[in-house]
């Protein structure tokens, strides 16, 4: 067009170059022979969801269990406001401190389906991508609703997928709170998700029964067919020779999805796995000596002054009765030694030894036996700042107000002068840089 512009406004030769002909009003991917791949159909739709599914179950089921874990309708835990319908179900279900591990586990497994699903789901996305150009665009009510429910699927699938990668690197350059953003996006997405695999197993079936299940993966470069145009609206109906095999297409998707899967198990798993950790929030390196292990906030970025931690920091202790002890009066008092995770919901988990007070110990010493939630501030005035303990979370003879860490005096970075330390607890409980415990009821 612009050519054709030049061409006649400046007088330049037209016969210097062929130029195209006048071109049909429909052109571009509105039509359907615009896409020429004949790797698109229902075979690769089917085989990269079976592959998706799984994955994306697990992802979900322990995204939900991580919600329990923050025990939301505790005081200072909700992060997604009152819960609504679902508060009574999530103060049914207190998280217990039992398993140390479970929290690592679940996190892990949540950053680790989430990632390895993110290949498989843009594959997808390909695979099916004529589908978005279809016209007309809405041929009748079923058709309308269908449509309106894949684009529920795509857009909340994309926006739970984006908004957990950038929480996972500690990056929210959005304007609204992660926790409600992605745990709502997840309700829609299911929503959406459940509609479209009821909709579409049958076409699922009758693709794997067609063509087999794994029968495509056999076919190499040249004799790799198109699937008939008939069969499905992402089938080509003009397709160009295969420039890659379904074989080779499905293998690239699938390492990158295990690819990204172990970077996600460097970080969760640690030991011998960590240095495969390569999308690890803060890289690799993160102090010296027995505090060598990843740090959530620094305390100059969560605004803590050393004067607030120095000489004159007490612990303010609330209960039947009120008092206070410096950082001595606790040393000084019963310490208990306990190996136990630290699990970030960002899917880093490091185990480390640690040793301070039992909360056990301090409630009592508040006047409070048993307590049905142990409050605790810190010393940062913000959210992060705060946190409710459960009953068992509280009595849990492991629980510590730690001092120490492998055997060393807490840095800065990791909470000095005492930080929360509790079993299976999401890391973004055990607050750090404590100035306030309060225990209340029984
Ligand atoms: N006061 C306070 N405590 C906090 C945080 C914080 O930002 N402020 N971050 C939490 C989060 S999200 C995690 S995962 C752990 C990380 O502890 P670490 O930095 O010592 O590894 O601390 C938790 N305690
Ligand atoms: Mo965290």
């Amino acid at each position: 067009m612009l050519t054709r512009f030049l061409h006649r406004a400046f007088g330049m030769d037209p016969e210097a170059r062929a130029l195209p002909g006048p071109q049909p009003p429909d052109r571009g991917p509105f039509r359907r022979d615009f896409w020429k791949s004949p790797l698109r159909g229902p075979w690769l739709a089917s085989i990269l969801s079976s592959a998706l599914l799984p994955l994306i179950l697990i992802c979900a089921l322990t995204g939900f269990v991580s919600h329990v874990a923050y025990d939301s309708e505790l005081g200072a835990n909700s992060v997604t406001g009152a819960d609504g319908l679902l508060t009574p179900i999530y103060a049914a279900l207190d998280w217990p401190a039992g398993w140390a591990w479970l929290y690592a586990v679940n996190q892990g497994l949540h950053v680790i389906t989430g990632l390895a699903a993110i290949p498989i789901l843009l594959a997808k996305l390909w695979a099916v991508i004529p589908k978005l150009w279809e016209r007309p665009a809405l041929r009748s009510l079923a058709h309308a609703l269908e449509r309106v429910s894949l684009a529920l699927l795509v857009g909340a699938s994309l926006f739970v997928y984006l908004t957990g990668v950038l929480n996972i690197q500690i990056y929210y350059p959005f304007g609204f709170g992660f926790v409600p953003a992605h745990y709502y996006g997840a309700f829609i997405f299911m929503a959406a998700l459940t509609f479209h695999v009821a909709t579409k197993l049958p076409d699922l079936a009758r693709a794997f029964r067609e063509r087999g299940v794994v029968a495509p993966l056999r076919e190499d470069r040249a004799s790799t067919t198109p699937e008939p145009p008939e069969s499905s609206e992402s089938a080509p109906t003009a397709p160009r020779p295969a420039t890659i095999s379904r074989r080779a297409f499905v293998g690239a998707v699938g390492v990158g999805s295990v690819g990204l899967g172990l970077m996600a198990a460097g970080q969760s798993i640690g030991g011998p796995l960590r240095p495969l950790g390569l999308l690890a929030p803060r890289g690799q390196y993160y102090g010296s000596g027995p505090n060598d292990f990843q740090i959530n906030k620094t305390a100059t970025s969560a605004g803590i002054m050393p004067a607030q931690t120095g000489a004159s920091w007490r612990l303010e202790l609330r209960g039947a009765r009120t008092l206070e002890l410096s950082r001595e009066d606790l040393m000084g008092m019963p310490l208990s030694t306990q190996k136990l995770p630290i699990a970030c919901v960002e899917g880093w988990s490091t185990t480390q030894t640690w040793t301070g007070v039992p909360l056990r110990d301090l409630g009592r010493l508040a006047g409070v036996d048993d307590p049905d939630e142990l409050f605790v501030q810190s010393l940062q005035d913000a959210v992060l700042g705060q946190t409710t303990l459960n009953n068992s979370q509280a009595s849990d003879p492991r629980s510590l107000l730690a001092l120490q860490v492998n055997g060393a005096d807490l840095s800065l970075d990791h909470g000095f002068p005492a930080r929360i330390i509790v079993p299976a607890l999401p890391g973004v409980h055990n607050t750090k840089w404590v100035q306030r415990l309060e225990f209340r009821g029984a």
